[in-house]
């Protein structure tokens, strides 16, 4: 059985030290191998972004794609071939800008992917620009006397999407993240965690400290019923969307590729196309 060690490859991570990432791939090391996977079980598709580069540093499939599509490379993915466990990974720029319209309909399709944002309040790749995640009033380069739009609460939107698994964590609770991603893994649809990732060089407002002093962990509230979608919504909305843990789950609604027709018994990989390798050589001369 594979052990945490059989996730890690040599590929030396790039962020810089301290950033909230390296505890994010930790996680998710440890996680799949705690669920009892082997590395040529996973796949893990990230879009663009430091966050982006998460992909490389994790021995199992991965594909480091486009900024904002990780989404519609892990959906296809997974139709594909369901036999893999797929994680999608990217910014918050990635999920919540660009990629919005992806993670929506991503969210509200149920397919059986868990999608892990790196959530820092800002680009960081590009340096450090306002994202949809910072405050308003944030100064950055991109808006220099402080944002004047409202962040977005994704909490709030995955949950009015439809979502069937809504979990929050931040880098400085390994613990928690890590069992979050374990039970997002293991959920049968589209599992969304959105993680507190502090970028130390660009963002200098929302720090580990700051995150430390803010965050509202769900432990905390032992009468807390995460089946209970309105005290969900209304949590969020007291805690202005900094709850921590695992904040909503919905077990009694099948995965989108459980109800495709033809696609019960075995994954597309899988099924013969009864294609002659004469026709095979055909269709594949046709994109030459
Ligand atoms: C289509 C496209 N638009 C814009 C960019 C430039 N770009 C690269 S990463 C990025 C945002 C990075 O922020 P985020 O997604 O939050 O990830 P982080 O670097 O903070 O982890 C942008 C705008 C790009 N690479 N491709
Ligand atoms: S710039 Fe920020 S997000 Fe990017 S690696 Fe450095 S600390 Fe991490």
């Amino acid at each position: 059985m594979a052990t945490l060690k059989d996730f890690r490859n040599n590929v030396k991570p790039n962020w810089c030290p301290g950033c909230g990432d390296f505890s994010v791939q930790a996680a998710i090391q440890r996680a799949a191998a705690n669920v009892g996977l082997e590395p040529e079980q996973l796949a893990v598709v990230s879009g663009i972004g430091c966050s982006g580069r998460i992909s490389g540093y994790i021995n199992a499939y991965g594909l480091h794609g486009v900024h904002g599509r990780a989404l519609p490379i892990a959906q296809g993915l997974k139709m594909a071939n369901r036999d893999l466990t797929v994680i999608a990974a990217g910014g918050d720029g990635d999920g919540f800008a660009i990629g919005m319209g992806h993670t929506v309909h991503a969210i509200r399709r149920n397919i059986n992917i868990t999608y892990i944002v790196m959530d820092n309040q800002i680009y960081g790749l590009t340096k450090g620009q306002t994202s949809p995640r910072s405050a308003e009033g944030f100064k950055t380069k991109s808006t220099p006397s402080g944002s004047i739009e409202s962040a977005l609460s994704p909490l709030e939107v995955a949950l009015a999407a439809g979502a069937t698994f809504v979990g929050q964590s931040f880098s400085s609770n390994l613990k928690q993240l890590t069992s979050l991603i374990e039970e997002g893994l293991k959920h049968e649809g589209f599992s969304f965690i959105n993680v507190f990732s502090p970028c130390v060089t660009f963002n200098k407002v929302n720090t580990y400290e700051w995150f430390k002093e803010h965050v509202v962990d769900l432990a905390d509230s032992p009468d807390y019923d995460p089946s209970n979608r309105i005290m969900a919504m209304t949590k969020i909305m007291e805690t202005n969307s900094m709850l921590t843990g695992l904040i909503y789950q919905d077990k009694s609604k099948p995965s989108y590729e459980n109800m495709v027709a033809g696609f019960k018994k075995e994954p597309l990989v899988h099924q013969d196309l009864k294609l002659s390798e004469e026709d095979f050589n055909k269709l594949v001369a046709e994109f030459k």
